[in-house]
């Protein structure tokens, strides 16, 4: 079966500095750790146990860098910043993004809504127009490739032009994988369409727009899990379709499906997972709080790469 290769294979050589709200947890503290051996970068903890007087003054960081949590070569490549509270955290460390202090926002030990807030002010100037969505990429060995499916996080339950933003932000994204032609499903519970299901029509509908936009792109939808990821499901069903079996992206109807297929494919499939959300001018990297350090890692690896500098 496939092979969980793609987030090991293709390392940047490029150097990054993120700022990680909310630094005081253990596996924020292995994530970090791992990622300095890897050389990705330079580290902002805002929020850390063992923190010393080092604050944001006009925007600037002042202060050593210290943490117990740390060994001595590795404190190099940490600053801790201390700050009140989760709201803090977040706060502070889009600010350091915001100022150019650092160039990736990594959700640590916060809640991610704290986080999406301080993004979403418009002060912030993380965000234009543009809707921000979230995107996981799978590696698991059941599937062949990695596999990208999204809004698992962001966006609760969104409209039908929610839907086509969230799919662009997903193609583009798939295009800076490398993935050119990403294959698309249109998650529903089943093939026909019914009002009584409205994520049918959406998906009968979005099957429709992007087939104008950019007729190239092959789409599939509505469309049940099962036809959407086993060729045999779908020619069961009566469906032709070369995304049957093999899509790059799997767009899910709202919130609940995609945290239930995210946290499926963690638990049951043994799955590797980068998380981030995409349409923000910097890239952030959100992975869940219950996460292990290694799929945060994972997280930072796959954004970091996604930054051409
Ligand atoms: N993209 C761009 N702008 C947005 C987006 C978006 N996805 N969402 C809201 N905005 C803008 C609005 O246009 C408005 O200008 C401002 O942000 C505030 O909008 P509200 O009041 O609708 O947004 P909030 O702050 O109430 O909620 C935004 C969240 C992203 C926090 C909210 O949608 C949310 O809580 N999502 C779920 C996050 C979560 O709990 N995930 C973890 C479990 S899976
Ligand atoms: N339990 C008891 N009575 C019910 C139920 C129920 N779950 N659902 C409807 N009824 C009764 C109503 O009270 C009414 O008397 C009669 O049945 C018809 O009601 P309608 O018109 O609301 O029901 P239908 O026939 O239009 O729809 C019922 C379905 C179960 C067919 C409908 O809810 C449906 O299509 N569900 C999705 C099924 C599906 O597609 N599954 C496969 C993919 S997962």
């Amino acid at each position: 079966m496939g092979s969980v290769k793609f987030f090991d294979k293709r390392q940047t050589n490029q150097t990054h500095i993120f700022a990680v709200a909310g630094g005081s947890d253990g596996a924020v503290t292995e994530m970090v750790k791992q990622a300095i051996e890897k050389k990705l970068g330079r580290f902002l903890l805002f929020g850390g146990e063992k923190s010393t007087n080092i604050k944001m003054k006009n925007g600037q960081v002042t202060g050593i860098p210290v943490a117990t949590a740390y060994t001595e070569a590795e404190q190099e490549w940490v600053t801790v910043i201390p700050v009140e509270n989760a709201e803090d955290a977040a706060e502070q460390a889009a600010l350091a993004v915001k100022t150019g202090q650092a160039d990736i926002l990594v959700k640590g030990f916060v809640p991610t809504s704290s986080l999406l807030h301080q993004v979403l002010k418009k002060e912030m100037g993380l965000r234009d127009s543009r809707l921000l969505s979230h995107l996981a990429v799978f590696e698991f060995p059941a599937y062949h490739k990695p596999l990208i499916v999204t809004d698992c996080a962001m966006n609760i339950a969104p409209d039908f032009d929610a839907k086509c933003a969230i799919t662009e932000n997903a193609i583009e994204a798939a295009r800076k994988m490398g993935i050119e032609q990403p294959k698309i499903a249109f998650l529903s519970a089943v093939e026909k369409t019914s009002a009584k299901m409205p994520s049918t029509i959406d998906a009968a509908k979005l099957v429709e727009y992007f087939r104008e936009k950019e007729p190239t792109l092959l789409t599939l939808g509505p469309v049940a899990m099962d036809a959407a990821i086993s060729k045999e499901a779908a020619q069961h069903k009566g469906i032709e379709s070369a995304v049957a079996g093999d899509p790059d992206i799997l767009v899910v109807p709202n919130i609940e499906t995609g945290n239930v297929l995210y946290k499926t494919l963690v638990y049951f499939a043994q799955a590797k997972v980068g998380s981030m959300v995409v349409g923000s001018k910097v890239p952030i990297v959100i992975s869940s709080r219950s996460d292990s350090a290694d799929n945060k890692l994972t997280s930072l690896m796959l954004t970091a790469r996604m930054v051409r500098k």
